[in-house]
């Protein structure tokens, strides 16, 4: 059994983020795949290991943590990688890991689930988690038009955090090179580190049955 176990499955950018950094640090890690889109998380059994129903899950040794940004805190802690240098700087970095799971990550992943995964179709719902998702993007592309990385002028867990859904482009339908080119130079500045891997190769669970 690998020394850290994470919970896990490809079209979760929510999981990314804790696989990327287990792969980026170079961790002994294995994935569990969680059969999400036929309803695992919502079983008994799953809300016994998360009561929040939700992906990722990181299991070392005696500890179970969930939310990718206690998960990347605490990587960052055990590896001694991507993380702070101060008490000023951490906060800084979690100021950006909270704004990422509230704007960034959680309207791109709802837009996307409407767009690509649902049965039902929803317009005005995904006009609307468009435009906040957009209005993210301004602000992220803003940030990084001046400064390299989000935190601490290095790469850091907030970037880990942030980039957790941007790499499913054609999936989401934005084309960063063309609009934010910012965003597009911080994500191939990501993709460019050793270990690094899309989403799809790093995770269990794609193609979707049906969809090979
Ligand atoms: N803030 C959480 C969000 C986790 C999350 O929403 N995960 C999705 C999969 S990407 C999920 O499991 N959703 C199930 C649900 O919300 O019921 C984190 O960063 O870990």
């Amino acid at each position: 059994m690998a020394e850290y176990n994470l919970y896990c499955f490809a079209q979760s950018g929510n999981a990314y983020k804790a696989a990327l950094m287990l792969e980026l640090t170079g961790c002994d890690w294995g994935s569990r795949f969680v059969d999400f889109f036929n309803g695992e998380t919502r079983t008994p059994e799953y809300r016994k290991l998360n009561v929040m129903g939700e992906v990722p899950v990181l299991l070392h040794r005696d500890v179970r943590l969930t939310q990718s940004a206690i998960i990347l805190d605490y990587l960052a802690e055990q590896t001694g990688r991507y993380g702070w240098s101060s008490e000023d700087e951490r906060r800084d970095i979690q100021r950006w890991m909270f704004w990422d799971n509230h704007k960034l990550s959680s309207y791109t992943g709802t837009y996307r689930v409407l767009r690509v995964f649902s049965k039902e179709s929803n317009p005005g719902a995904m006009e609307l988690l468009k435009g906040r998702m957009m209005n993210a993007y301004a602000i992220l592309s803003a940030h990084l038009a001046e400064n390299d990385w989000l935190a601490g002028n290095r790469m850091t867990i907030a970037d880990i955090s942030a980039c957790g859904y941007l790499y499913y482009q054609d999936e989401i339908g934005v084309d960063f090179a063309e609009t934010h080119p910012a965003i597009q130079r911080w994500l191939d500045a990501i993709a460019s580190l050793d270990g690094w891997q899309h989403p799809y190769d790093l995770m269990p669970g794609h193609p979707l049955p049906g969809k090979g």
